[in-house]
């Protein structure tokens, strides 16, 4: 899967995607990340990305013919993939769109705004708006994170081996909030419960069940 962030800070990504489980990723040729510095499609000798409200209003928007450029390229190096921008206004992002997208496996182009937000022609390039939150940050760097981490640890091969990816699409990832333990039986008093010491598999997945708060979808 390609996924191709068009951003202000494109140095951000590297220090998180680069990591761990979304390395290895990587490694294994899974997924494929590019990143586009959106300064290189400015206006102009000052590559001026942004421009003041019309109407007036606080705060500066990203103008459309940077946006359109960026995402211009980066289609036609995945002419298959869908564009996602990261906004407070988006469809809240669950895990079961997460798991949709993993499954899916088409290419991705994440926008991810700065300063007021954009001009709102950019939404015609744009299949799918995406929030993490209702909470306003200064940038959708750390959002297009979140949505990449969410979906690339459920891409099938990517989540430790065979056994985890089984598990998630077994129980469809919903049941998977039970408290876990590991050595030592007892630390400082705190004890392992029984249930788990006691090698009865059907006891523990029935201990498991009651102690799952089921996750909203
Ligand atoms: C209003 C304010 C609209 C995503 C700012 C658009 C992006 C939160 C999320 C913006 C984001 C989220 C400018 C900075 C989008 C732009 C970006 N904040 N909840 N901020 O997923």
């Amino acid at each position: 899967m390609k996924i191709q962030i068009i951003s202000l800070f494109p140095e951000m990504f590297a220090p998180v995607l680069e990591t761990s489980m979304l390395w290895k990723a990587k490694d294994k040729g899974v997924v494929e990340y590019e990143y586009i510095n959106l300064r290189t499609y400015g206006l102009g000798p000052r590559k001026t990305v942004d421009d003041t409200p019309y109407g007036g209003g606080d705060g500066m928007l990203l103008k459309p013919e940077p946006l359109f450029a960026a995402v211009e390229h980066a289609k036609i190096q995945d002419p298959e993939a869908f564009v996602y921008l990261m906004t407070p206004r988006g469809e809240r992002l669950m895990q079961k769109r997460a798991r949709e997208l993993a499954q899916e496996g088409k290419g991705m182009i994440i926008i991810c705004g700065r300063y007021e937000g954009y001009d709102e022609r950019i939404t015609t390039l744009v299949d799918r708006q995406v929030s993490i939150g209702d909470y306003v940050l200064t940038g959708g760097e750390l959002p297009a994170m979140v949505l990449i981490d969410a979906v690339v640890r459920l891409i099938p091969g990517v989540l430790g081996g065979e056994k985890s990816a089984e598990i998630e699409s077994f129980s469809h990832g919903d049941n998977l909030e039970f408290p876990q333990y590991t050595r030592p039986e007892d630390f400082r008093g705190m004890k392992v419960p029984e249930v788990l010491l006691s090698g009865n598999h059907a006891e523990i997945e029935k201990w498991r069940q009651a102690q799952s708060g089921s996750q909203k979808e």
